[in-house]
């Protein structure tokens, strides 16, 4: 049963765990886990933490003994597949941990497309997720049900092929797979009950509001640099999401402005060169921790 705080369940340790205490950490609620800490209370928003295993987290919310919690879209997916009620919903994305659930054969394998795996057996740890792909795909085939090392069942004989998330590929390549098929692609999210009390959405909301604060700048920088007055027009080619800047008159220094700008970082080296290309000086790029829209 939910009291007034607001219960939120994290992966005590794993692959959702840094990513989501640095989001939590950003939106001020100072978490600081600890190997026996199963609970963490924090006065932001009257919140207690649960730190659990990842596979538990649906089933507490479901249960409401979490209000929301932070997991792979694949193991919501997998949840909904199990559990024919359907009392969970997704809340908001939260942009990190991504990866995709994936089918993968051995380098040397007949099995070429997945008509091939007809009779054949497969290793996964997401056996409703993989039998709805083979009924929509009318491939007969046996689900051998693994949960971890699951790159290792076609070298030890156990199947002919994985169903397996991949994130950089490194683990197939280590194991000689090859990837055949993305069954989806998965992020971290934030999960709830559909019928979660009002004063618990209320609660979920402002957390909300503040994540995206977080996700929203995530990949952005801002730019301060000096330039001609005459050069602005091809600021707007260089800058992905220029919009608005602050341009400001140089004193001393005729026809030159200073530019204040958010952009995009994904290319950043490349375009911090092609600044300097059209004249600019003075570049600085610099974090930002939250906007506000
Ligand atoms: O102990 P607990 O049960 O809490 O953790 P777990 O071991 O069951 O889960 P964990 O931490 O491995 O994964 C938690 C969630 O992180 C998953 O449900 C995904 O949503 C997400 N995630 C993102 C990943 C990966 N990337 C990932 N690469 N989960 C697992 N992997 C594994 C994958 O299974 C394979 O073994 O990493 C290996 C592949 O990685 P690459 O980079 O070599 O391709
Ligand atoms: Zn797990």
């Amino acid at each position: 049963m939910s009291q007034q705080r607001l219960r939120i369940a994290l992966q005590k340790s794993g692959k959702l765990s840094d990513g989501s205490i640095e989001l939590l950490n950003k939106c001020s609620f100072k978490i600081r886990p600890a190997k026996n800490h199963y609970l963490i209370k924090s006065n932001e928003l009257d919140t207690d933490f649960l730190m659990v295993r990842d596979d538990d987290i649906p089933g507490f919310i479901d249960s409401q003994v979490a209000d929301v919690g932070i997991m792979g879209e694949n193991l919501f997916i997998e949840y909904n597949l199990t559990h024919s009620d359907n009392k969970l919903e997704i809340i908001s994305k939260l942009e990190f941990a991504t990866c995709r659930l994936s089918l993968a054969v051995k380098s040397n394998s007949n099995i070429m497309n997945i008509d091939d795996l007809n009779g054949k057996k497969i290793a996964t740890s997401y056996p409703a997720t993989l039998a709805n792909y083979l009924l929509e795909n009318k491939i007969k085939a046996e689900i051998v049900v693994m949960h971890g090392s699951v790159e290792l069942a076609p070298k030890i004989g156990i199947a002919d092929a994985i169903c397996d998330l991949v994130s950089t590929g490194t683990t197939l390549k280590e194991n000689d797979l090859v990837e055949m098929q993305v069954l989806l692609f998965s992020e971290a999210i934030l999960v709830g009950r559909k019928d979660m009390p009002q004063f618990i959405r209320t609660k979920v909301k402002e957390l909300v509001f503040r994540f995206q604060s977080v996700i929203n700048v995530r990949n952005s920088k801002y730019i301060m640099l000096h330039i001609d007055k005459n050069e602005l027009p091809k600021l707007e080619k260089l800058l992905p999401g220029y919009e608005a800047p602050t341009i400001l008159e140089l004193q001393g220094h005729p026809g030159k402005v200073a530019v204040h700008v958010v952009s995009e970082e994904k290319y950043l080296w490349d375009t911090v060169n092609k600044l300097k290309e059209i004249g600019a000086t003075s570049i600085l790029v610099m974090n930002i921790e939250k906007m506000i829209a």
